[in-house]
């Protein structure tokens, strides 16, 4: 490869890398209205300055360098992005530069379909369907059981069986269901049924008949995963010692709802596998419910226990909240008061990635302000590389800091921004659903929403002044915004029960 490059001139190559990466980079535009004189300070000055002063058009950049981390780390055909993604400078890198799959790995994703760069999330399905072929001899061999399975760890040759170490981290089993649910969003954004029936369809099910044969009814005959952890946290077992493993962790239980609801959906959107769709329906009835704590936080165990690490960096028992859709202000308002209850419970600093999953669930909370103080404290110049568990950051390339460098931060970060001007995650379009004080002002073009949409919005004083929607896939768009509309172009009528575009799923 290096010879061939080698042989071409300096202008060609430039040329040809402009092109390249241009056609994937310009189609989403963002701007938010700033101090033009900040432009001209290097970062290490200007992180710094973020908290003090705000610097709205440096918030836009770190949201295009996530974008260009995304296009320059994962092609079709390349390794999917992991912890440090490509620019990884160590012989032995922390935590091996490997793909943690109990948060990071997908992380690194999150902005692929709504940031408009689709097709960049192939290396993830490419993972996740090569693992799914050692995942099948972990389910058969260790398990035995139909499906496939996969623990919180993988690396270039697809492991899938729980690594050394500690239970609290390795004995999680639930990664067939996170990694799937990139499959479905995949397919809700892009509406290929070719996606959906020969790539995402077969792994869905599998991951589905493992946890359908995982499951076991607890004393009251709900059904729970009989050997559970939530991963990375401990909480004090009854005789006072900090412990991981337990039944039927909430994590768990919203990962296989979610599994379950979607396998059933495309299913039946394919015409396959009656017989699967009705053990399906029978157990997600039978599954054991959220539960809401003393202290009005979702529970993270079924037991309100007390927890020796309360502001724990990973917020695993909130996955139905986000990356999942299973709990909204409309349809479940008292459990989205506890997500909120949560977030509040478990403190506005953390890791790199943590504060990168934080403003994503601000911004699902509809509160641009709180998501803003997140991303306030992800401006935090960090100068080390030392493995910290908290006090994360930025280092002064930009490049988040767990610390050490972890590439995850910087694109939870752009796939939060973008979460805070779209979102159509519970049926609806919504526009600027958390927009922060702080951006006034400010336009964005390219972001995607699912049913194949296309959104471009520009704001003025806080409130949205126009917004122009493209249709790839046709049908029926529900939206909504906070700022009243004069709608051209399209016929607007009231909106009314379940939205039944199944893009909106
Ligand atoms: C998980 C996280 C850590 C770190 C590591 C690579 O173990 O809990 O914070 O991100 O992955």
């Amino acid at each position: 490869d290096l010879r061939e490059a080698a042989a071409q001139s300096y202008a060609a190559l430039r040329e040809r890398h402009l092109a390249d990466y241009n056609a994937l980079f310009n189609r989403v535009s963002l701007r938010l209205d700033g101090d033009p004189a900040k432009d001209r300070l290097p970062t290490d000055a200007r992180i710094p300055a973020f908290r003090v002063t705000g610097d709205p058009a440096l918030a836009a950049l770190l949201f295009h360098y996530g974008r260009y981390l995304m296009i320059a780390g994962s092609r079709v055909g390349t390794q999917a992005l992991n912890l440090q993604g490509k620019w990884n400078d160590l012989v032995i890198p922390p935590w091996a530069s490997s793909y943690t799959v109990n948060i990071n790995a997908e992380m690194n994703y999150w902005a692929a379909e709504t940031t408009n760069l689709s097709e960049l999330h192939e290396p993830l399905f490419r993972l996740t369907r090569e693992t799914a072929v050692n995942g099948a001899l972990t389910a058969r061999d260790m398990y035995h059981r139909r499906g496939w399975v996969a623990h919180h760890n993988t690396s270039l040759w697809r492991d899938s069986f729980p690594v050394d170490g500690r239970a609290t981290s390795a004995f999680w089993n639930m990664a067939a269901g996170w990694l799937t649910s990139h499959h479905w969003e995949h397919w809700l954004f892009t509406g290929d049924r070719n996606f959906l029936a020969n790539e995402a369809y077969p792994l869905l099910k599998g991951a589905a008949e493992f946890n359908a044969d995982w499951l076991v009814p607890d004393e009251s005959g709900k059904l729970v995963t009989p050997v559970s952890t939530s991963p990375e946290n401990t909480f004090d077992a009854p005789d006072g010692k900090a412990a991981a493993v337990t039944q039927g962790a909430t994590m768990d239980l919203a990962i296989i709802r979610e599994l379950f609801t979607r396998t059933i959906a495309a299913a039946e959107l394919l015409g396959r596998d009656p017989a699967l769709v009705t053990e399906l329906r029978d157990k997600l009835a039978r599954l054991a419910p959220y539960r809401v704590g003393a202290r009005g936080q979702l529970l993270e165990w079924r037991t309100d226990y007390k927890e020796p690490d309360p502001k724990h960096r990973h917020l695993s028992h909130l996955y139905g909240f986000h990356p999942g859709n299973q709990i909204n202000p409309d349809t479940t308002p008292e459990l989205f008061r506890a997500v909120a209850r949560t977030l509040v419970l478990r403190g506005d600093e953390a890791t790199g990635w943590s504060m990168g999953w934080k403003i994503n669930m601000w911004a699902r909370q509809l509160d641009g302000n709180h998501a803003y103080l997140i991303i306030k404290n992800l401006f935090n110049l960090v100068g080390t590389s030392e493995t910290s568990m908290k006090g994360g950051g930025l280092y002064r390339n930009l490049f988040d800091a767990h610390s050490p460098f972890q590439i995850d931060g910087n694109f939870g970060y752009t796939a939060g921004l973008a979460e805070m001007l779209v979102q159509s995650h519970a049926g609806v379009l919504q526009l600027l659903p958390a927009l922060p004080s702080a951006w006034p002002s400010g336009a964005v073009t390219g972001l995607k929403a699912r049913g194949g949409f296309t959104v471009d919005l520009t704001w003025a004083d806080g409130k949205l002044t126009r917004a122009v929607i493209h249709s790839k896939l046709g049908g029926q768009l529900r939206l909504r915004t906070a700022t009243p509309m004069t709608i051209t172009g399209a016929q607007p009528k009231p909106a009314t029960g379940p939205n039944p575009n199944p893009f909106f799923a």
